[in-house]
Parts: structure tokens; C-alpha cells; sequence
């Protein structure tokens, strides 16, 4: 009797052990929605949207809704430059940035933004999700971020309003816009160009004539309608322009080991999906551009920009690192 006595008491004690468990899960489950804000310079349907969004859906289901994710779009939280340091402070939880200004908080960065590096999609995939595109994505942490996954802008072309574009030559003195980036003004300088950094977007400018040209792939030429503001463009293809889509690093340390698996996971799979959708997408962009009226210079003679834009791989041994840019000309030879 006092044997069955004492099995009774213990397993009412487990039981009521796990239901005691049972019931904080289930609180912890409906209390602990975790809002969070993903900030984008650019409008809904942008290269950076479809991956925010995509991130955005994976996770939230992912995570029966421990998770939302609020996309502040449209440069509604101020130019790329000023997302990273809300990244930094972590007022923004997640942000896709274009590579080139995240070169102004990581030298490594800047050396995906070489003029000419990657000869097609494939090789800048392999690169990107490779040991160097970690190497990148890390160096972030000294910053306060975590680098998350390499979306992508795509590879950039040149328009104007002054003249076709064929050769290096004709670039002679064309006012430029270009992001906001060192490298990328010197890219343009060393082209012969007179180039100035501003933050997207720069539509007004091009319409008042402030700049004479700008450079960004298809889908921004489109989307954007630069072919209402721009008549030439040369599909000079001179960077390839991939995003760094990162994270508070302080935000991201306290996640359980499981949802930083989750958020890692989920923007590689956001980010392979967005760079399938923008290169498939490519040829309606062009065709939209063409209808507009833009006069499009499809084969530009581009060894005449590589020429002239030769000793910058030198000078950014320099300024980048002898042993990085080393390592990454090998890998895309
Ligand atoms: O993503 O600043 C730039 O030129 C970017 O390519 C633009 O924000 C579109």
C-alpha cells in the first residue's frame, strides 16, 4: 500500500512538473512576439524589398509568429550610409544595404566592388557564399554587425544624358553620381569622369541636369523610370553590385542558438532566391527601357574601360589589403 502510495505522489509530482512546463511554453509562446524593424533605402519591389520580404515570410513562419518584421522602405529612414549606423546603434534591427557604402565600415567589403571582377553570376555566387564572403560578412563584428548573407543589386550599367557611351574616351567629363563610397568615386576619376557621391534616390537631379549620368543595374533603371530622365545607356556591366544583408550583432548574440540558426538559414535562402529573381527579371527591364526610348549601346567597348581602369587593383592592395585582394583576384581568374 505505502509502495503505492509513494509511486502516486511521484508521478503526480512529474506531472505537474510538465504541466507547470507545459503552461510557461505556452505563455512564453503568446507574450513573446519579438517585433523587429528591417530598414531598405529603396521602394516595395526593389532588389532590397524582395529579399526583406522574403527574409520576413521565412521567419515568421518559421517561427509560428515569435517574430514580425516591420520593412521600412522608400528612404523613409534616411540613405543607406545612415541605415548602417542605425544597424550599428541598433534602433534598426536588419538592414540590406548595397555593398558599396558598407565599404565606409569595412575595408574588406569594398574588394567585392572591384571594377571587372567577376565575370558572371555564377563566379560572384561562388565567391560571395565562399570562404572569402564570410571573411567579409565577419569583419563586420567589429562594427556591431552581423553579416547575415549577400543579396544583390546586380551588375551595374552607365546612362547619361549627354552622349552615347562606347568608349572610355567618351566618358571624358560626364558628371556622375555615385553612391556614396569612396572606391566608387575613384573608380569614375580614374575613368575620366567627374563623379559625385550622393544618396539614393536622385531622380530630381538628374531632371534638373544637376548630374549628367548615373550607373545602377536594370531593374533600377526601370523601376526607378531614370529612362524619363537619362537617354543613353551603355551596358558597361563595370561592378557587380551585390547587397550585405546584415543584423545588430548585440540583437543577433541574444537569439537562442536555434533562431540565429533560423535567421542565418533563412536570409541565405532569401538571398538565393532574390538573385534568381532579379537576373530572370533582366530582360523584361531592358525591354521596358527600350520602350521608353532610351538608346542602348549593347557592347560598349569595355577593354578600353579595363585599360584605363588597370592600376586600381594595385592601389587597392593598398588600401584594402595585399593578402585579401590577393586571394580574391586568384579566385576569379
Ligand atoms: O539600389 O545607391 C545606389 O546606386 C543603389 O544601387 C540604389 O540604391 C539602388
Amino acid at each position: 500500500m505505502k509502495k503505492v502510495v509513494l509511486v502516486l505522489f511521484i508521478a503526480s509530482l512529474v506531472l505537474s512538473g510538465l504541466f507547470a512546463n507545459g503552461q510557461k511554453e505556452a505563455v512564453n509562446n503568446e507574450t513573446k512576439v519579438q517585433n523587429m524593424v528591417i530598414g531598405i533605402v529603396t521602394v516595395p519591389g526593389s532588389a532590397q524589398y524582395i529579399a526583406a520580404e522574403k527574409f520576413k515570410n521565412l521567419v515568421e513562419k518559421r517561427s509560428n509568429g515569435r517574430f514580425h518584421f516591420n520593412i521600412k522602405h522608400s528612404a523613409s529612414l534616411g540613405s543607406e550610409s545612415s541605415i548602417i549606423q542605425q544597424v550599428q546603434m541598433g534602433t534598426v534591427d536588419i538592414a540590406i544595404i548595397t555593398t558599396g557604402p558598407v565599404g565606409n565600415i569595412s575595408k574588406l567589403a569594398n574588394a567585392f566592388s572591384l571594377p571587372f571582377l567577376f565575370k558572371s553570376n555564377e563566379q560572384a555566387d561562388k565567391v560571395l557564399d565562399g570562404p572569402l564572403g564570410q571573411e567579409v560578412l565577419d569583419s563586420l563584428a567589429s562594427s556591431g554587425i552581423k553579416g547575415l548573407a549577400f543579396s544583390e543589386n546586380g551588375f551595374r550599367n552607365l546612362t547619361n544624358n549627354i552622349r552615347p557611351v562606347h568608349t572610355v574616351a567618351d566618358v571624358a567629363g560626364l558628371k556622375i553620381r555615385t553612391m556614396e563610397a569612396p572606391l566608387q568615386v575613384k573608380i569614375w576619376r580614374m575613368l575620366g569622369a567627374n563623379p559625385t557621391p550622393m544618396a539614393w534616390p536622385i531622380n530630381t537631379e538628374l531632371a534638373q541636369g544637376t548630374i549628367d549620368g548615373q550607373e545602377n543595374p536594370l531593374w533600377v533603371i526601370d523601376k526607378y523610370k531614370i529612362y524619363e530622365v537619362q537617354k543613353y545607356m551603355s551596358m558597361t556591366r563595370h561592378v557587380y553590385s551585390s547587397h550585405i544583408d546584415m543584423m545588430n550583432l548585440a540583437t543577433f548574440n541574444k537569439l537562442s542558438k536555434a533562431d540565429q540558426k533560423m535567421f542565418v538559414t533563412s536570409m541565405r535562402e532569401a538571398a538565393v532566391y532574390q538573385r534568381k529573381q532579379n537576373r530572370e527579371s533582366n530582360a523584361k527591364h531592358m525591354a521596358v527601357i527600350v520602350a521608353h526610348g532610351m538608346i542602348v549601346d549593347n557592347h560598349p567597348d569595355i577593354d578600353s574601360f579595363r585599360k584605363k581602369i588597370q592600376p586600381i587593383y594595385e592601389e587597392s592592395k593598398k588600401s584594402i589589403g595585399a593578402d585579401f585582394v590577393t586571394r580574391l583576384l586568384a579566385a576569379v581568374q
